[in-house]
């Protein structure tokens, strides 16, 4: 029998989720077009054209919601906040009725003794934003900045924990570079996503001591993402493949957080892909310092290692299927199911860069395991996945680590971007025809790991 695997005593134990993701009321009570309602209401964007106008209906359903995640015995929730619903067109007329929805949210959630952690950004841009140029221009900045103030001020009694950005990466790249995430933007020469990506990071900048003055004695931080990439052999070629991802996944984003400005190799491969035709003339004098401000913590968002091969110069490189093609290895993401990975990648954030303390905002895999003749959720293999992440947390810990928490994705099956529905990541099942929920066995399983702090 295994030994036993015990958290330290403080260790807060989550989930997560994202407003666009599981709100619906897309153009209710008075909230403004978002980027995900304009891109997911076009065709051809989204698998099967599905959108999140209705969702998980979280909007109407947030009492049922708590209620599951004290049935589970949850410490922490991290949720976010829909810019749009707060200022419909980003800036200006403040909408009353968005603040109303998350201040009852919050004020449910200490109720239920839940600590509520609130990212202010999690990719829902109002549209009237968007049509300014979106994060592609610094008035952007500013914007966020007004929201920031608006939104901190008005929960900055009760939200405690602040994170401003998810994943940086992602919404610079897939919007603004690929175009496969909203709003769209393809842009192989990367002008346009290094643009939005500084301006995201300045925002984080500007936004973190307008935070600290509004809610006092909070903690801020930012989420960054990363896969655990590897090489697939010692060619020179793959190698390559694995700094240029590394850099422009990890790097770009966590050198300027931690005060090393832009990582020159990338600055490098971005140039010779046109990036920079008058230089990087979008970062002013001060911008460094200001996105350098120290935070109280990095989240971390893990899933997935990547095995990468280069087969053909002139592509993008491949990523190398090494374990069989079976649920036990692989996600229905096709993402490679790779513990180690989570305790390699905290250690590269940690030692590398010295955050004060970490924490696991994101981790879970995506099976669409149903619910069965009795109305269980037999989800083994997620409940495998949660099993052999905690212990690689928890190794992370024993290594000198700092984590002080983690947060399931998700609490609940919900809309997955460009996949729409057809991916569900989360420990609880939802039938989107009746809005009905039900625990997953790992939620189940998660729920006595929470209450013995392990397992
Ligand atoms: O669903 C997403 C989430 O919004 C951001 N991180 C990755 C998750 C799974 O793809």
């Amino acid at each position: 029998m295994a030994n036993k695997i015990i958290f330290p005593e403080n260790f807060i134990w989550g989930a997560a989720t994202a407003s666009y993701q599981i709100e619906g009321a897309w153009n209710k009570h008075g909230k403004g077009e978002s980027i995900w309602d304009r891109f997911s209401h076009t065709p051809g964007k989204i698998l099967n054209d599905e959108n999140g106008d209705i969702a998980n209906d979280h909007y109407h359903l947030w009492k049922k919601d708590i209620g599951l995640m004290k049935k589970m015995g949850l410490q922490a929730y991290r949720f976010s906040i829909a810019w749009p619903r707060i200022l419909p067109r980003g800036r200006g007329r403040i909408n009353h009725k968005g603040i109303d929805f998350y201040n009852k949210l919050v004020d449910g959630l200490l109720t239920a003794g839940i600590t509520p952690f609130a990212t202010l950004y999690h990719w829902d841009l109002p549209q009237a934003l968007e049509d300014e140029g979106g994060w592609t221009v610094r008035s952007t900045t500013d914007a966020f900045v007004e929201y920031t103030d608006v939104i901190s001020r008005a929960l900055g009694d009760r939200v405690k924990n602040w994170i401003t950005h998810n994943e940086p990466s992602v919404a610079s790249w897939l919007g603004y570079e690929m175009g496969i995430h909203a709003p769209g933007v393809v842009d192989t020469t990367h002008a346009l996503a290094t643009r939005a990506a500084h301006h995201i990071l300045l925002s984080h900048g500007m936004a973190v001591p307008v935070i600290r003055r509004n809610s006092a004695n909070s903690e801020v931080g930012i989420t960054l993402n990363s896969n655990w990439n590897v090489a697939a052999s010692n060619s020179a070629m793959d190698l390559d493949a694995v700094r240029r991802g590394e850099g422009k996944w990890v790097r770009w984003f966590a050198d300027p957080l931690y005060g090393r400005g832009y990582p020159s190799d990338i600055v490098e491969d971005f140039r010779h892909l046109g990036a920079f035709p008058n230089g990087m003339d979008f970062v002013q004098d001060g911008d460094l310092k200001t996105i350098a401000v120290p935070t109280d913590f990095l989240g971390v968002n893990f899933y997935n290692r990547g095995v990468v091969r280069v087969d053909d110069p002139n592509n993008e490189p491949q990523t190398v299927f090494s374990k069989p093609k079976t649920p036990e290895h692989w996600t229905e993401m096709d993402w490679e199911v790779y513990p180690d990975g989570l305790l390699n990648v905290l250690g590269r954030y940690y030692f590398d860069y010295q955050p004060l303390k970490l924490y696991i905002t994101e981790n879970g895999a995506s099976y669409s395991t149903p619910p069965d003749e009795n109305g269980n959720v037999p989800d083994v293999h997620r409940t495998n996945y949660l099993r052999t992440h905690f212990a690689a947390a928890n190794r992370a810990i024993q290594a000198g680590i700092p984590l002080a928490g983690y947060f399931v994705w998700s609490l609940m099956d919900n809309y997955e971007w460009s996949f729409g529905f057809s991916q569900r990541f989360g420990i609880v099942w939802v039938d989107y025809e009746t809005q009905n929920r039900i625990l997953k066995d790992s939620a189940k399983w998660y729920k006595g790991v929470i209450k013995k702090n392990g397992f």
